[in-house]
């Protein structure tokens, strides 16, 4: 995307906008195709608030693989029986985890097997949620892909498949309907590899129906277990790009080391002190837990060069070093908290080393890059060990995302190059964990000329 101020988080890019009020984002696609998800970056409304955006080929260039008869944008999602706005607000009063979610859902409908579905409503009375299963058609020997031009194909049968997707991850899969007709369940539930926590362990389903299949009940795949990180694993390990827009960087200008999870920060017991052995959680990168500032975003504070809104000093690496993934010493489970940002020069080539922490608990963390989409050059278990890693790097074709799942109790290495001015979040996409901290945030400076500068805002963006 062109321009920061059309990126939306509140406090990043923007202020947010105010309830009942209306806000028109303008901007210009470039270097982009494909399916994006689209979301509210307001608190939690992302929740609840989102759909796709299909970035079609430019009409002079083709797929990378036979064109589609049809797209087919499928879009997993979490119902709350709670408006999510109170179940933010609970947990931030209390400072323990938030309620987990009543069901998944596939383009916003729970599917056949949440009770729901005899009832024809969904949980308590107050929501309006029906229950009808969303269903896709196919004609036998008909290619569908559910976005545009895919830059990851995986050509299985859907109930064979096995798709891992993680928070804010979006991956476009090609199908050849080349089975036999029939009604089969696509089927999605959680992946949780975060040791004793809570988590809505049901399962979504939708119907992929063969045009010509006879009326029967559908077939339901076998999912893996939910913590079957080996199947995650063999499904990641295997993307690759098909046609990248830009080549892998060799030459690094900056190499950043990020280690990330959690935290807890202890506190009086009480009310506000709900969470493990009388703390409230918390989250950060390199030891800082991020705070958002109130008043007005980043990008404005730093396009008009107001003082006092945030620093320019994250650090490029954990302040201490310790064995990352091993029995981290309680000292080291406080963050500390701060607005910083890291600056980067226009133009720049960046590797970033993401490394969990075991703190509280190794996870699987979603970390989503604003601006930008990278390459994902390698990933492990274990600490990144520099001297033996960085030798399994692929730097041939390795995939091309804005979201990277961090293995559990591992590392990965994105690099990316800094050519799109402006300020850019970079967080996890669990919601709480964004909210606990689990952010910092780039300034890419400008470049030579105005196609690589920061453009004046919008007249009409939201005020704080
Ligand atoms: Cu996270």
């Amino acid at each position: 995307m062109r321009t920061p101020w059309a990126d939306g988080p509140e406090f990043v890019t923007q202020c947010p906008i105010r309830p009942g009020g209306t806000y028109t984002y303008r901007f210009k696609i470039e270097n982009q195709e494909g399916t994006l998800w689209w979301h509210a970056h307001s608190r939690w409304l992302r929740a609840t608030v989102y759909g796709a955006l299909v970035i079609f080929p430019n009409s002079s260039s083709s797929y990378p693989f036979s064109a589609p008869k049809i797209d087919v944008p499928i879009i997993l999602g979490e119902w709350w029986n709670r408006n999510i706005l109170k179940v933010m607000r609970q947990a931030l009063f209390t400072g323990a985890a938030p309620n987990v979610s009543n069901a998944y859902t596939v383009n916003g409908q729970p599917g056949d097997l949440y009770k729901c579905s005899s009832q024809g409503r969904h949980g308590d009375a107050k929501s309006n949620q029906r229950c009808t299963q969303p269903r896709a058609l196919l004609q036998r020997g008909q290619p569908q892909t559910d976005g545009g031009r895919s830059r990851r194909r995986l050509q299985q049968a859907l109930h064979h498949q096995r798709d891992h997707g993680r928070t804010g991850q979006t991956t476009n899969v090609l199908l050849t309907a080349d089975q036999p007709p029939a009604r089969y369940y696509m089927a999605a539930r959680a992946y949780q590899s975060a040791q004793n926590a809570a988590f809505d362990n049901t399962t979504t389903t939708a119907i992929l129906e063969y045009k010509t299949a006879a009326a029967a009940n559908p077939i339901l795949p076998r999912l893996p277990a939910f913590n079957d990180t080996a199947t995650v694993t063999a499904f990641t390990s295997q993307l690759r790009v098909i046609r990248a827009q830009a080549k892998v960087p060799t030459q690094l200008d900056e190499n950043l080391f990020f280690a990330f999870g959690l935290g807890l920060i202890n506190c009086n017991p009480g009310p506000r002190c709900q969470g493990p052995n009388n703390t409230r959680f918390a989250a950060s990168v390199n030891n800082v837990s991020f705070v958002l500032p109130r008043t007005v975003s980043l990008l404005q504070a730093y396009y008009q060069n107001i003082p006092g809104v945030y620093t320019t000093d994250f650090p490029p690496s954990p302040p201490r070093k310790f064995d990352y993934t091993g029995n981290v010493s309680r000292a080291l489970w406080q963050p500390g908290s701060g607005t910083k940002m890291y600056k980067l020069k226009f133009g720049s080539n960046v590797q970033i080393v993401l490394q969990d922490t075991a703190i509280v608990t190794t996870e699987d963390h979603p970390i989503h890059l604003h601006g930008y989409h990278f390459f994902v050059v390698g990933q492990g278990f274990g600490n990144f060990n520099p001297a033996t890693d960085t030798a399994t790097f692929n730097l041939v074709d390795p995939p091309v995302r804005n979201t990277i799942n961090v293995p559990v109790g591992g590392w990965a290495v994105i690099r990316f190059h800094a050519d799109n001015p402006g300020v850019w979040l970079f967080h996890c996409h669990i919601d709480s964990h964004l909210t606990w901290g689990l952010a910092m945030a780039f300034i890419v400076g400008n470049g030579e000329g105005p196609s690589q500068t920061v453009e004046p805002p919008p007249a009409d963006l939201p005020q704080c």
